[in-house]
């Protein structure tokens, strides 16, 4: 029987073990320059089987938060590069997480004061962080202005290449960031998408953009180094959709052609516990609709994993899984995992913005 520690091929990528580390934003990338302090902390946690980076803006425009990472300016390449180069050395593989906020951003963070870009003109109900006086608050979003037909192939174009610029930084593939209520899932549900072009109405037209930047991705870096991360149910970000199961089938048989390293799901609500019940959602099916499709991309699963329901996953229908919290208290998950535990709790002050408390000084066992 698979087991959480055996070894596995998931496209370019040959790993270690099947624990993923999840992406975190961890909100300690000034001016979106990846630190020293991050390489350190990503080096400890090395041996994940893969660890995939905190969200990464692809521009300027895809930021939302404080301090969260760029991957588009050369003293941000030059950060990750520090990044990569310590992960590699620590044994372990490391891909970037591609980020376009949309909606979910707030004028101080755009060129010019500008209004953040979204599918459409509606305000997300939702907080973002910035910096007030040396401290982190939070803040409404700004409300968005809805991009132009026209703007579309340019945005697709940046994704492709923040991903040429992952390749240069040392990574070892990129996942695109399509879950959460970010830009790609603003497209892709109703809540957010009231567009009347090609973009918006039927489930064809609001994922097309998703599959756009998906092609343009393994167009510019292959297939076999890109996953994507999808949440078809979270409510995360005030998004919603009238129809997650017929939308979500859609994509999953888009992208079974397109031979992805990984699909990585995000099961039920983002963050928090662990609770399906109130957003039900088939993802047997889903999984199903992928293979169905010609999809052979190692499965990765998420969302409050313990060891037992891990092995579970593993045993009935997971290739990878991805732990998010357990890995920022617990830069040794693995061997804790093997071991049965005891694991560190994660102190939730230290989760966004500071320095290596909290970061980098989790004891290991
Ligand atoms: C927590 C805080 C800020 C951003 C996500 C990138 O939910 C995030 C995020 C999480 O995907």
């Amino acid at each position: 029987m698979t087991t959480l520690f055996d070894p596995v091929t998931c496209g370019a990528l040959s790993l270690n073990n099947r624990v993923v580390m999840a992406p975190l934003t961890r909100n300690r990338a000034p001016n979106a320059i990846p630190t020293p302090l991050m390489a350190t902390y990503y080096a400890q946690r090395a041996t994940a089987g893969l660890i995939i980076s905190e969200a990464t803006a692809i521009t300027q425009q895809g930021q939302g938060y404080a301090d969260v990472p760029g991957l588009y300016g050369t003293e941000q390449l030059d950060g990750w590069k520090k990044v990569t180069q310590a992960v590699h050395q620590a044994g372990g593989k490391i891909v970037v997480q591609l980020w376009h906020v949309g909606r979910v951003s707030h004028t101080s963070l755009q060129a010019n004061f500008e209004a953040p870009v979204a599918p459409s003109a509606v305000r997300a109900n939702t907080k973002t962080v910035l910096i007030k006086d040396g401290a982190a608050g939070f803040v409404e979003t700004s409300t968005p202005r809805a991009l132009t037909l026209e703007e579309i192939p340019g945005i697709v174009r940046d994704y492709a290449h923040a991903a040429r610029n992952a390749i240069d930084a040392g990574f070892d593939g990129v996942e695109i960031h399509a879950a959460n209520g970010y830009l790609i899932d603003q497209f892709l549900k109703t809540g957010s998408n009231q567009r009347t072009d090609d973009y918006g109405g039927s489930i064809t037209n609001r994922a097309r953009f998703l599959l756009e930047v998906t092609r343009a991705v393994v167009d510019a870096i292959g297939a076999d180094r890109t996953g994507i991360r999808l949440s078809p149910v979270t409510p995360a970000n005030d998004v919603h959709d009238d129809h997650p199961q017929a939308l979500f089938e859609h994509v999953v048989s888009h992208l079974g052609p397109m031979n992805l390293a990984y699909i990585h799901v995000i099961e039920g609500s983002t963050g928090g516990e662990r609770v399906l019940a109130d957003r039900p959602f088939d993802y047997t099916a889903l999984k199903a609709a992928y293979q169905q499709a010609g999809g052979h991309g190692a499965w990765m699963v998420n969302n409050g994993y313990t060891l037992e329901l891990a092995q579970q996953a593993l045993a009935e229908s997971a290739d990878l899984v991805a732990f998010g919290r357990p890995f920022i208290a617990n830069p040794d998950l693995v061997d804790r995992l093997r071991v049965g535990g005891p694991f560190n709790t994660v102190e939730r002050a230290t989760l966004y913005g500071g320095g290596e408390h909290g970061y980098t000084d989790y004891p290991t066992l």
